[in-house]
C-alpha cells in the first residue's frame, strides 16, 4: 500500500506545532523514531521525512517528499511549483522592513540607493521591482538584525513576530512586505491513491480545526426561560433541548465559541440557566 511522505522541519519553531498536528490527527510514530531522518507511522500510511525548512519546498515540488508542513515565508521566496493545500494558523508571522529607529520613514522610495540585509532575497527583490526601487539585496543567513549596528546594511528585511528583536537593536518596523504562517504544502502531481491518504488527513486536520476554538456547553432551565436562553446558544445545527424528570424543567445543550465563553456564562447566570457545564471538545465534524 502507498505512503505519503510528509517533510516537517527537523528542528526550529515549525517542529512542535507540525508533530502536534499530526498527532491530534490521530498519527503515531513509535517513541524513539522521531528524530531520525525518515520514520513511519504505524497506524496510518504517512512517514515523516524530516529536513530544514529552506530544503523543503524543493523536496515537495521534486516528489522526495508528497506533502510537507513549512512556513509561507519559504514558499514565496523559493518559487518553486507546489500546490497549497492548507493554511494551517500557527508560526504566523510578518516579513517586514526596518530600519535603525533615528531615521524618518515616508514611502518605499527611502530605499533607494540603500543596503538591505535579508535572507530572503527573491521575497524583497519582487516588491523592490514593484515600487521601482534601486536598492542593493545583501544575503545573509541569521542574525540580520545586527547588520545596520554593524555598518553591513542600511536596513534589513526579515522576520517580524513580537517585535522585541527589532527594538533591542534599535530597529523600527516601518512596512510589512507578507505576512506569512505555515502551509500544508503537496506535490502537484500525487497518484489518486496518495491524494485519497491526503484527503484523509486533511479532513483529521480540520476535524481539529473546527473544534480548537470551540466548547460544549450544557445547563438546565426552568420552562418559562427556555426561549431567551436559546437565543444564546446557536449550536451546530440548533440546540439540543431535553426534558429533565422535574416537570417543567429542560436541559439544553449547545456549542459555543470559546472567546464568548464568559460573556455567555454571565448572561445565562442572568436569564436563571443553572448547573452550567463547560466541557472541551476534542474533534468536530460538520
Ligand atoms: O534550521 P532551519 O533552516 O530549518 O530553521 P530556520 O532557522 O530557518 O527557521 P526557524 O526554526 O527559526 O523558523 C521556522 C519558521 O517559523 C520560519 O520560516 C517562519 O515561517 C516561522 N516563524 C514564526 C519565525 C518567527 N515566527 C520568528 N519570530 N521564524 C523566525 N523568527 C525569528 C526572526 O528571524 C527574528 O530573528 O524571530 C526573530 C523575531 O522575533 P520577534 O518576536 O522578536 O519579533
Ligand atoms: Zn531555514
Amino acid at each position: 500500500m502507498a505512503k505519503v511522505r510528509i517533510a516537517i522541519q527537523n528542528k526550529g519553531r515549525l517542529y512542535d506545532d507540525s508533530m502536534n498536528l499530526l498527532e491530534g490527527a490521530g498519527v503515531r510514530f513509535t517513541g524513539n523514531g522521531k528524530r531520525k531522518l525518515l520514520t513511519s507511522a504505524y497506524n496510518f500510511p504517512i512517514e515523516a521525512l524530516f529536513l530544514r525548512d529552506d530544503d523543503i519546498p524543493q523536496a515537495v515540488a521534486d516528489g522526495v517528499a508528497d506533502i510537507a508542513i513549512v512556513g509561507e515565508n519559504e514558499v514565496l521566496e523559493k518559487k518553486k511549483k507546489v500546490e497549497v493545500v492548507k493554511s494551517l494558523g500557527f508560526s504566523k508571522c510578518r516579513l517586514s522592513l526596518a530600519i535603525p529607529k533615528s531615521e524618518a520613514y515616508e514611502k518605499p522610495d527611502y530605499f533607494n540607493g540603500k543596503t538591505i540585509a535579508t535572507s530572503y532575497p527573491a521575497i524583497l527583490q519582487d516588491w523592490l521591482s514593484e515600487n521601482n526601487v534601486n536598492a542593493e539585496i545583501h544575503v545573509i543567513t541569521g542574525s540580520v538584525e545586527v547588520a545596520p549596528a554593524i555598518n553591513l546594511a542600511d536596513a534589513i528585511f526579515d522576520i517580524v513576530s513580537s517585535g522585541s528583536t527589532l527594538v533591542s537593536n534599535g530597529l523600527k518596523e516601518v512596512h510589512v512586505i507578507t505576512s506569512s504562517e505555515a502551509l500544508l504544502i503537496a506535490n502537484e502531481n500525487l497518484t489518486d491513491e496518495k491524494r485519497k491518504i491526503l484527503d484523509e488527513f486533511v479532513f483529521r486536520i480540520e476535524a481539529v480545526q473546527q473544534a480548537e476554538d470551540k466548547k460544549y456547553i450544557m445547563l438546565n432551565c426552568p420552562k418559562d426561560k427556555l426561549n431567551e436562553i436559546l437565543t444564546l446558544l446557536p449550536g451546530m445545527k440548533s440546540p439540543t433541548v431535553t426534558s429533565l424528570a422535574e416537570e417543567n424543567w429542560y436541559s439544553v445543550q449547545s456549542v459555543i465559541k470559546e472567546a464568548d465563553m464568559w460573556n455567555v456564562i454571565v448572561k445565562l447566570k442572568q436569564m436563571g440557566a443553572q448547573n452550567i457545564l463547560v466541557l472541551p471538545i476534542d474533534k468536530m465534524i460538520l
